[in-house]
C-alpha cells in the first residue's frame, strides 16, 4: 500500500471513528441520569414473601434518610438470621454431604462489589461481602480463606445446621439423589433492591444455594452480573432460582444494560428471562426451570418476570410493602 493510500486508510479508520463516537457516547451511563422520575424513592424491592420482613427493616433505615447500601446489609440480616427460611442463612439446606455453604453478594452506586462463596459458619455472609468490599482490594473470597477473613473481622463462628435440617439431609441421603433442579416452590434466596433518598441505588442477595448440592458448588447470587448487578446511574437487577441459567447468561448485568439501553424495568426482566428460555428451553430438565428477576430502575420504575408461576416479590414503596405476584413467560 503507498503511503498516500496508507495515510487516506487511516483516516478512513478517523473518519468512522468520529462517525462512531456519537453512538458510543449515547451509551454512556450519564444518558440515564435525568430520566423523569417514575415512583419517587425511598423504595425497596425483594425476592419472595420473606422479603416483606426484610422490606420493612430497610425501610426503617431509607425513611430516616439512611444510605441504600446501609438498607440493603441489614433488610436481609432478617432473614438470614430466620431457621426457618430454608435457603438463607441460619437454617439453610445443607449440600451433599451435610455442609451448609452460603454465597452473597452486596454492590453500592458507585460500582463497588463485594461478595463471598462457599462460607460456612457465619451467620451473616452479606455483612462478611460488604467488608470484603469496603477493606480489601478484591471482590470476591471464598471457602477457608472467606470463613478466615470474616474472623479476622469479628464475626462469631456458629454451626448453621439446624436439627431440622440435619434431619431433611439424613433423609435425602438415604436415597442421595442428585439433581440440579430447583422445585419453583422451594426457592427462597432473597435478593434486594434499593432506592434512598439521594437518588443512590444499592442491591444485596444471600443464599445457602441449592438443597444437597453438590460439594463445591457455587451459585449465582455471589457472581457480580449473575444474581446482582448495580449500575448507579441506571438500575439495578437481583435474580432467584437456578442459579445455573443466570451464570450463563450474566442475567442481572444483562437487565441492566438493557435499562441503560431504553428499556422499562419490566422489558429488561422480560428480555432477560426470554434469553434464557430460548437457549436452554430444549435441555431435558427445563420444564422444572425457574429464575426470577427483579429490577429497579434509578428513576424509581421498577419490574419482575420468572419463567414459571409461583415467583412474588415484596415491594415498599409510598408508606405501603406488598406481596405481589410476578408475571411469568410459560403460561400452557
Ligand atoms: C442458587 N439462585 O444458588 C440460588 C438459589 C435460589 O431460591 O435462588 N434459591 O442457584
Amino acid at each position: 500500500m503507498s503511503t498516500r493510500r496508507k495515510f487516506l486508510h487511516k483516516l478512513g479508520f478517523a473518519s468512522v471513528a468520529l462517525v462512531a463516537a456519537p453512538k458510543l457516547f449515547a451509551s454512556l451511563p450519564t444518558e440515564k441520569t435525568n430520566l423523569p422520575i417514575v415512583n419517587a424513592p425511598p423504595i425497596i424491592i425483594s425476592t419472595w414473601s420473606h422479603g416483606i420482613a426484610a422490606n420493612e427493616d430497610g425501610m426503617k433505615i431509607l425513611n430516616s434518610g439512611g444510605k441504600a447500601l446501609d438498607a440493603v446489609e441489614k433488610a436481609v440480616w432478617v432473614v438470614e438470621a430466620d431457621e426457618n427460611n430454608h435457603s438463607v442463612g441460619l437454617g439453610g439446606y445443607p449440600d451433599a454431604t451435610g455442609r451448609v455453604t452460603l454465597d452473597a453478594s452486596i454492590m453500592d452506586h458507585l460500582g463497588n462489589a463485594g461478595s463471598v462463596c462457599y462460607l460456612e459458619e457465619i451467620m451473616h455472609p452479606i455483612s462478611v461481602a460488604r467488608k470484603v468490599m469496603e477493606e480489601t482490594p478484591h471482590v470476591l473470597l471464598a471457602g477457608s480463606g472467606a470463613l478466615d477473613f470474616a474472623l479476622q473481622k469479628g464475626f462469631q463462628r456458629q454451626n448453621l445446621l439446624t436439627p431440622e435440617m440435619e434431619i431433611a439431609w439424613k433423609k435425602w441421603a438415604e436415597t442421595s439423589e442428585y439433581k440440579p433442579i430447583v422445585n419453583f416452590e422451594s426457592h427462597d434466596t432473597i435478593g434486594l433492591l434499593a432506592l434512598d433518598k439521594n437518588g443512590h441505588l444499592a442491591g444485596s442477595c444471600t443464599t445457602s444455594g441449592m438443597p444437597f448440592k453438590l460439594p463445591g458448588r457455587v451459585g449465582d447470587s455471589p457472581i457480580i452480573g449473575a444474581g446482582l448487578f448495580v449500575d448507579g446511574e441506571v438500575g439495578a437487577a437481583t435474580a432467584t432460582g437456578m442459579g445455573e441459567l443466570m451464570m450463563k447468561t450474566l442475567g442481572s448485568f444483562l437487565i441492566v444494560e438493557l435499562m441503560r439501553n431504553g428499556h422499562s424495568a419490566q422489558e429488561a426482566c422480560e428480555m432477560a428471562v426470554k434469553r434464557i428460555w430460548e437457549r436452554y428451553k430444549n435441555e431435558k430438565e427445563s420444564r422444572y426451570f425457574q429464575v426470577g428477576y427483579l429490577a429497579l430502575g434509578k428513576n424509581g420504575d421498577y419490574g419482575a418476570y420468572s419463567i414459571l408461576p409461583g415467583f412474588q416479590y415484596a415491594l415498599a414503596m409510598n408508606a405501603e410493602n406488598k406481596l405481589i405476584d410476578s408475571d411469568w413467560l410459560i403460561k400452557k
